[in-house]
């Protein structure tokens, strides 16, 4: 097992699913992991989120809470959500569901960033996993349909926010 898939190991129980998803970002690491290390802020590129309120705990702080709500049209209004692991060296950040109105009991995922060099230029990959309880009435696989949706949406949206922010610091850099 190499190293970026070393932090994505759950323990998977008989009643839950899991999976994981990779996407390429063309935007340096510290960028990347700028937007996604702001537990106290998803809303910057997660485009479900229409609001978050830490709890309990400082933004930053292992242990802390947030209360995040989502926009209508979703099986969801409201989740209740704790930071796991933050590792800014290692660019590892790692949040359990705790409760909210919603479908996805004891979900826990963990994203981490590695830089890659993509036509010569500083990229990032960024690996998303999730375990999550298998609703009643649903099976496995509409459950990870159901997720993998989701983070695919919030994956593509961090990726073209943070494409959009490296293009604008490199046309930045050629007037100054
Ligand atoms: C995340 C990942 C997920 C968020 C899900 C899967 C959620 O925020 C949405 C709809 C739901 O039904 C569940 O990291 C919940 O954002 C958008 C409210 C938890």
């Amino acid at each position: 097992m190499d190293g970026m898939e070393r932090h994505h190991r759950h323990e998977v129980r008989e009643n839950q699913c899991s999976s994981a998803l990779v996407k390429h970002i063309r935007a340096p690491v510290p960028l990347v992991w700028s937007l996604v290390r702001r537990f106290d802020e998803p809303q910057k590129y997660k485009p479900f989120v229409s609001r978050c309120c830490i709890v309990k705990g400082g933004k930053g702080d292992i242990g802390s809470v947030r209360e995040v709500n989502v926009k209508s049209g979703l099986p969801a209004t409201t989740s209740t959500e704790r930071l796991e692991q933050l590792d800014d060296h290692q660019h590892i950040i790692a949040i359990k569901i705790l409760g909210g109105d919603h479908r996805l009991n004891n979900y826990s995922s963990v994203i981490t960033a590695h830089s890659e060099i993509v036509d010569g230029t500083p990229g990032t990959v960024v690996i998303e996993s999730f375990v999550v309880d298998v609703p009643d009435g649903n099976t496995k696989d509409e459950t990870s349909f159901f997720v993998n949706a989701l983070i695919t949406c919030n994956l593509t949206s961090l990726a073209s926010i943070s494409e959009r922010m490296a293009l604008h610091s490199a046309l930045q850099g050629t007037t100054s």
